[in-house]
């Protein structure tokens, strides 16, 4: 008996030593993973806020409420992408309200927002019916359209891996929020998605919808572009209607789409994209005056200044469409015989990215028109990182895409974005084969591209023949370059014209091999923001440094004819005296406070600059203030820190003294 003790202690010990040591690794293990999910890599341009790592601990929190499948490293099992936890409850997420996680679930959520990097427990929560505000102007909300004279649409929705919830949500806000008779069917295409919830469970669910809602599927994952042209060739309505598969249609969303359509079949209309946090599953509002276009990476930004409407009797009707001169490319409406005759999609373009690019040029420089109807209003998820795989790699697949869609439609402007795009080179033109495009181009008789930045997007960034385009570097008088180019500016004769801006990039240019091949990357300084990475809609300090490329290619500029100093994303040098608040803003981060920024490009006085030949000196034309470098010291590193600034002109001053070197751009 005695012996049979022992034993037992012996075991009881050993038992609770591996309990704690259980725990003890189990904790470990929650660290690590915690610490990967906050390296986990988010794309630059849309930083998502870091997950709380305080609502984690204490981590016996974790363990009692750990209910996740993953092994113990917190890795997702076949089971985590498989499993379907949609589990509503009424009124959550109501008129597009945030949704709460418990504490207790925090940790689960965070594990499954990886699987689409969005907030996969927020989803779940919400009824597929969510109810949600009208978001329209009351303008929009009293507008009446003849429904009966309304073309009838197909909704394409494409998904790959998409979320139960997510996907059914966007269906069910179609079905809800359209007229019957104008929504002839809704179609489906999976892109070869794996999820098994995907395959005999949504079958069962969509045959027994109220709309006539037909699924088809790709036998590999092809992309966008493929399952949306099979798509389209399934449709039957007269109009098609593409839609992302993580959208939410709020009221009133088909009719002006619908309605612009029957009135020129011509015009690609997109709704407004509002916005659906992709961590709590809000719903919020976007302004309706938004338009698109891209930047020199051909990525699509949006931009707030005001747009000419859609010509009508009344100029300031607030309801009327805004032409736009690119599009998002995930909702738009097309009617279906025009998608055809406009040459559909580039059938090569693979996976994701670029055909938005190549689909808005096409449209404009082919007799089209681009816009977006302030009427309609559609939510999607924007997520920060993209949870798809990418065969092929991402960055190929875009380069690829997006080279193809240059190549075909830039005309000269193709050798720019090959040159200052990463992933793409001059050669990534002999890497594809575009001549069925050409031939559609030939075919429509499109227009060139300089038609279209002069027409279409006049307040565009981009290189053009008469601006200049290149480095601004700081003449300190000592490099090679810096002697160079002051000695041919001050030997040039017809000072009275020396500050025509056309005149100096006519002699820049004529000096522009040899101003380059003297440029010394180490020694000379170049223009460009103070920061790196920081959002481009802020006000950024300016400042110079080396002249290899900046990050965001922002260390290059355009200069326009009339005088505007732009640099990509439609940022330009502005004089801006700072202003109560911002002189806050400065002092925290204890940056001298300096008159000159980057921001929003605006044709306004605060933006135009003159140039002077015989003083080498860039001024605001208004104020007649000099462009200055000063030095300043940073509070938190201690360092000296050079700042750009305006002051009073002094043609003696070194720290006044510019050049311009131009960069290749055309062949
Ligand atoms: C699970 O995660 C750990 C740590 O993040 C990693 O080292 C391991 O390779 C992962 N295992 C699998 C099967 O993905
Ligand atoms: C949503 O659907 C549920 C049943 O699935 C129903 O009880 C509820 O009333 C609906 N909500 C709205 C706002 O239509
Ligand atoms: C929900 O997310 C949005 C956007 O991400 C954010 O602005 C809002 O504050 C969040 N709401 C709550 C209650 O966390
Ligand atoms: C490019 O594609 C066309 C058909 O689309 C084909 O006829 C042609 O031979 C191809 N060219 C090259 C160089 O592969
Ligand atoms: C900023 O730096 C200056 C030194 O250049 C220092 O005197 C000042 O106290 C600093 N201000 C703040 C707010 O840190
Ligand atoms: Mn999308």
């Amino acid at each position: 008996m005695g012996l049979r003790f022992q034993q037992l202690k012996k075991l009881w010990l050993l038992y609770l030593f591996l309990l704690f040591f259980a725990f003890f690794m189990f904790a470990i293990s929650i660290n690590l993973y915690v610490s990967s999910i906050q390296n986990a890599e988010v794309e630059p341009r849309h930083p998502k806020p870091p997950p709380k790592r305080r609502s984690l601990w204490p981590y016996k929190n974790i363990v009692a409420h750990y209910i996740g499948k993953g092994d113990i490293f917190g890795n997702m099992t076949a089971d985590d992408y498989n499993i379907n936890q949609f589990e509503p409850k009424q009124g959550e997420g109501a008129d597009g309200r945030p949704v709460i996680i418990p504490p207790r679930d925090r940790f689960r959520m965070q594990r499954f927002f990886r699987l689409n990097s969005f907030n996969l427990l927020a989803s779940d929560r919400i009824p597929l019916n969510r109810t949600l505000k009208d978001y329209r102007t009351p303008e929009c909300r009293d507008k009446r359209y003849a429904s009966g004279d309304l073309p009838t649409t197909s909704v394409i929705i494409v998904f790959h891996n998409e979320a139960w919830s997510v996907l059914l949500r966007t269906i069910t806000s179609v079905i809800n929020r359209s007229p019957k008779h104008l929504l002839k069917e809704i179609i489906l295409v999976d892109d070869a998605s794996d999820r098994s919830f995907l395959k005999r469970q949504l079958e069962a669910y969509i045959d027994v919808l109220a709309v006539p809602t037909r699924l088809y599927r790709m036998k590999e994952r092809s992309g966008l572009v493929p399952a949306r042209l099979m798509g389209a060739q399934h449709a039957r309505g007269e109009v098609l209607t593409f839609l992302d598969a993580h959208c939410e249609c709020s009221r009133g969303w088909l009719e002006p789409l619908l309605a612009r359509i029957k009135q020129s079949r011509e015009v690609v209309i997109c709704p407004v994209i509002d916005i659906i946090s992709d961590d709590n599953f809000s719903y919020t509002k976007t302004f309706e005056n938004h338009w698109g276009a891209f930047n020199w990476q051909l990525s699509f930004r949006w931009f707030s200044s005001d747009r000419k409407r859609q010509s009508t009797p009344k100029p300031k009707d607030v309801t009327m469409p805004v032409a736009t001169p690119g599009m998002a490319g995930g909702l738009f409406a097309i009617d279906r015989k025009y998608f055809y005759e406009m040459g559909a999609y580039d059938s090569n373009m693979r996976i994701w990215g670029g055909e938005n690019v190549e689909m808005s040029f096409r449209i404009w420089q082919c007799g089209g028109r681009i816009e977006i109807s302030p009427c309609s209003h559609v939510g999607h998820i924007f997520r920060s990182s993209t949870p798809y795989t990418f065969p092929g790699g991402m960055s190929e697949v875009l380069a690829s895409n997006l080279a193809r869609a240059a190549t075909v439609w830039m005309d000269d402007w193709q050798y720019f974005v090959m040159l200052y795009t990463s992933g793409l080179s001059l050669s990534s033109k002999d890497k594809v084969n575009v001549t069925e495009r050409i031939a559609l181009r030939e075919k429509l008789q499109c227009k060139p591209f300089s038609w279209y930045l002069e027409n279409i997007w006049p307040e565009h960034f981009f290189p053009a023949p008469d601006r200049f385009f290149g480095k601004i570097i700081w003449l300190d008088g000592e490099t090679e370059c810096a002697q160079a180019y002051s000695q041919h500016m001050k030997n040039l004769p017809g000072r009275a014209l020396s500050r025509e801006w056309k005149r100096t990039f006519e002699e820049i240019e004529s000096k522009s091999e040899e101003f380059m091949s003297l440029i010394d990357l180490e020694r000379d300084k170049c223009l460009r923001p103070l920061h790196d990475d920081v959002p481009r809609s802020t006000l950024q300090p300016v400042t110079v440094g080396d002249c290899t490329s900046h990050a965001q290619s922002m260390d290059m500029f355009v200069i326009t004819p009339k005088g505007q100093i732009m640099t990509n994303d439609n940022v330009c040098l502005t004089y801006r005296p700072p202003k109560q608040g911002s002189i806050k803003l400065l002092r925290n981060r204890n940056v001298t406070l300096s008159n000159i920024m980057l921001t929003q490009c605006a044709v306004d006085s605060s933006q135009f600059w003159t140039y002077d030949m015989d003083t080498q000196q860039i001024s605001h034309r208004e104020t007649k203030l000099c462009l200055t470098l000063k030095s300043a010291t940073n509070a938190k590193t201690q360092k000296a820190e050079k700042v750009v600034l305006s002051m009073e002109c002094n043609f003696k001053d070194i720290t006044q003294k510019w050049g311009l070197i131009p960069l290749p751009w055309r062949m």
